[in-house]
């Protein structure tokens, strides 16, 4: 069965960006393909982090998965730091990535403006460690965001350049997109992060999602309410294609390009939609939080799954790289 792998950081509150973008079809491709999801936690320790906080994190981000669908009986849910392969297969592949590749990386050029104080290798070597997640597990497709797209492209070269030197090893992998592959931050301006704070988490209350969707920037251009507005350019209507059935969606396209329809009843129907879908979420988010013993389960055992996976590739790279075996 072809593999998919993908990944999520333990830096905080899942928000929706991270859901349409990403873990809504993570749980619909575990219907066709062999799946494994990674909480990624070596990731996470590239920026400054709370050393209290990373495990309850790490279980949180797991359990949230769970929460959305994920089901551990149909896919491998896995801690990235539990199977040790990850790292190994990332020096090996550092030793074959040019440095130029990784320091035009656009999310290693952002990060190092966020966090001018920590310039790290680790945040650099970023995308050779993905793709050392990815191709650890020979994964052909990595569901992903709009932002990881330039780093599923560089694991597809570090793929091409470890099999034109040593041999035909690794697939080359390409990256899914879903329907709402950028959601943008409430402000209007950054890409929707955990850690810019210009999001709405999946597991807010709906007092507190609606506030930041009453407030969120639509169509700049549109001052009144009698401005012809464009969906294309309005972050809400990014959303309604995320949350909104499709006949819905094309109908408030037309009634804001008409101005038949203002941006706070758009606003409106969004929530409503937004929220039908994220309260059984949230519901059971909070009784896995009750009972987590389920989500320690599922990362006992896709530990235990994955380990094996990576010590088969491993065995096979070690082989064509010419290490002597231990
Ligand atoms: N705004 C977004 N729109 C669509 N997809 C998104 N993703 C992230 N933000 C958006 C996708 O979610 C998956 C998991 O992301 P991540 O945890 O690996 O890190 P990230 O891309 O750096 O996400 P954040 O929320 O911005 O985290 P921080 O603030 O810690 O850097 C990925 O597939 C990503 O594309």
């Amino acid at each position: 069965m072809r593999r998919v792998f993908s990944g999520i950081q333990p830096t905080g509150d899942i928000h929706i960006g991270n859901y349409v973008g990403a873990i809504r079809q993570w749980v619909s491709l575990a219907d066709e393909y062999e799946c494994i999801y990674g909480v990624v936690d070596y990731h996470a320790i590239t920026v400054e982090y709370d050393t209290d906080g990373l495990r309850q994190r790490t279980v949180d981000t797991a359990l949230i998965l769970m929460a959305c669908g994920l089901d551990p009986d149909r896919c491998h849910l896995m801690v990235q730091s539990h199977v040790i392969e990850h790292t190994e297969l990332g020096w090996i592949f550092n030793c074959l990535t040019p440095v130029g590749e990784v320091e035009r990386m656009t999310q290693f050029k952002d990060k190092s403006r966020q966090h001018k104080a920590n310039i790290n290798m680790g945040l650099m070597d970023y995308p050779v460690l993905q793709a050392a997640d990815i191709l650890v597990y020979k994964a052909g497709f990595v569901p992903v965001g709009e932002d990881q797209v330039q780093h599923v492209e560089l694991s597809r070269e570090i793929a091409r350049k470890f099999n034109a030197r040593f041999g035909q090893v690794f697939p080359e992998p390409q990256a899914i997109l879903s329907c709402a592959p950028r959601i943008m931050g409430t402000e209007g301006k950054n890409k929707m992060s955990k850690t810019l704070g210009n999001y709405i988490g999946i597991l807010e209350d709906e007092s507190s999602v609606w506030e930041k969707l009453r407030t969120a920037v639509t169509d700049v251009a549109r001052v009144r309410r009698t401005d012809a507005g464009n969906p294309e350019i309005c972050n809400i209507y990014t959303m309604h294609r995320a949350f909104s059935p499709d006949q819905a969606a094309r109908e408030l396209d037309k009634g804001c390009r008409s101005a038949s329809i203002g941006c706070i009843d758009c606003k409106r129907v969004l929530f409503k939609n937004m929220m039908a879908e994220l309260t059984p979420i949230r519901e059971k988010a909070l009784s896995l939080k009750a009972h987590p013993e389920p989500v320690l389960d599922a990362l006992h055992q896709g530990a235990v799954v994955c380990r094996r996976f990576a010590a088969e590739t491993m065995e096979e790279v070690r082989d064509v790289l010419g290490l002597l075996k231990g």
